[in-house]
């Protein structure tokens, strides 16, 4: 079964090029004035984190917030477009500079619990049920800093507030195995889906899986999803590339290794990703020598490129690729591949 595919992408992914060394380098454009690129970037998703929805929410009373999350909505239906998830930031207050749910200051873990209750609330405003987790800094510095089974059990317990919070959510995990923390807790899909386990709702806790968190871990991300898949837990993905086990690039998607990039293209189509309303997502980031006026490259090539690939994908000969994994003839199935990348012979 084929899958079926529409992109998303968040208000961060159009990015004024700040890095841990150096400022803005491209002015920032207004949510507002985002919003109408999506559709002419062939884009019909927004990702949010619950301040990019509301800016500033922790100033706010609880009323003004879903004030402002619902006329979020409304510019969401101005545009044509549908709001794909809502993810807490738990990274950025002072109060989760230990931790979110593992903070070892019990007052930071109540913050933490309470924001993410929170970012249920404006999920349910702009009208999805996916929360996403990326379990930022739920690590490490120093690893006698916390206990690692205690840190498990209370994301665990978090994860079972939320799910009480709201009957109806469905929580998607993105596992990323460093950055900014040394060592995370919850640092592969594998992991991930372990965690679910432990919670009062194990059939409404997935996965997210984004390219360069499976790469920084070590790992293939089409074997990722293939996993997640067996496991029915493949709830998004966040789609780019990544050069090698350095910082997070968030490259744009097949930029660094296109039959990389072809794999997952081809596990998510075989098996009908997007026949159930999963989105892809596009976790790029313009590279900060990008000149303001040409800063949404990344945006356009990375869903041009994951449509290039699905049309290679899709025209490689199936004939011939399962004859050759009958003949058990891999170098043969190599050039097949490599063939089907390089384009036809002139
Ligand atoms: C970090 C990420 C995050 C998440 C985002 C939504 C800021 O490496 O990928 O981007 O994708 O928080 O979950
Ligand atoms: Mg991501």
């Amino acid at each position: 079964m084929a899958g079926t595919f529409r992109f998303t992408f968040g208000p961060w992914n159009i990015h004024e090029g700040a890095d841990p060394f150096g400022p803005t380098v491209r002015p920032a454009i207004a949510f507002e004035k985002k919003l109408p690129l999506y559709r002419e970037l062939g884009f019909e998703g927004v990702q949010f984190h619950d301040d990019d929805a509301v800016p500033n929410l922790n100033q706010l009373a609880p009323a003004q917030v879903l004030a402002a999350a619902k006329d979020v909505r409304r510019q969401l239906d101005a545009h044509g477009l549908t709001a794909e998830f809502v993810a807490p930031r738990l990274w950025e207050d002072p109060r989760t500079i230990d931790g979110g749910y593992t903070a070892n200051d019990p007052a930071c873990r109540q913050y933490a619990i309470d924001r993410s209750r929170q970012a249920v609330d404006i999920a349910n405003a702009l009208g999805t049920k996916l929360i996403v987790l990326w379990l930022a800094r739920e690590g490490t510095y120093l690893r006698e800093a916390k206990d690692s089974k205690v840190a498990v059990e209370r994301i665990a317990a978090a994860i079972d507030v939320l799910l009480k919070h709201d009957p109806e959510i469905r929580i998607a995990i993105e596992a990323k195995p460093n950055e900014p923390m040394d060592h995370t807790y919850i640092p592969t899909t594998g992991h991930a889906i372990g965690l679910a386990a432990l919670t009062v709702a194990p059939e409404r806790v997935g996965v997210v899986i984004e390219s360069a968190h499976a790469i920084l871990a070590g790992l293939d991300p089409s074997d990722e999803m293939g996993y997640a898949l067996a496991c029915k837990k493949l709830w998004s993905v966040h789609l780019n590339d990544q050069n090698g086990l350095k910082f997070d690039e968030d490259r744009a998607f097949g930029a660094v290794d296109l039959r990389r990039a072809l794999n997952q293209v081809r596990i998510l189509d075989a098996h009908g990703y997007g026949n159930h309303g999963e989105w892809v997502g596009l976790d790029v980031k313009a590279i900060r020598t990008q000149k303001p006026e040409a800063a949404l490259k990344h945006l356009r090539n990375s869903r041009a490129v994951f449509l290039r690939l699905l049309e290679l994908s899709r025209g490689i000969s199936q004939t011939r690729w399962a004859e050759l994994v009958a003949d058990r003839d891999y170098e043969e199935l190599d050039m097949l591949i490599l063939d089907a990348l390089m384009g036809a012979k002139g």
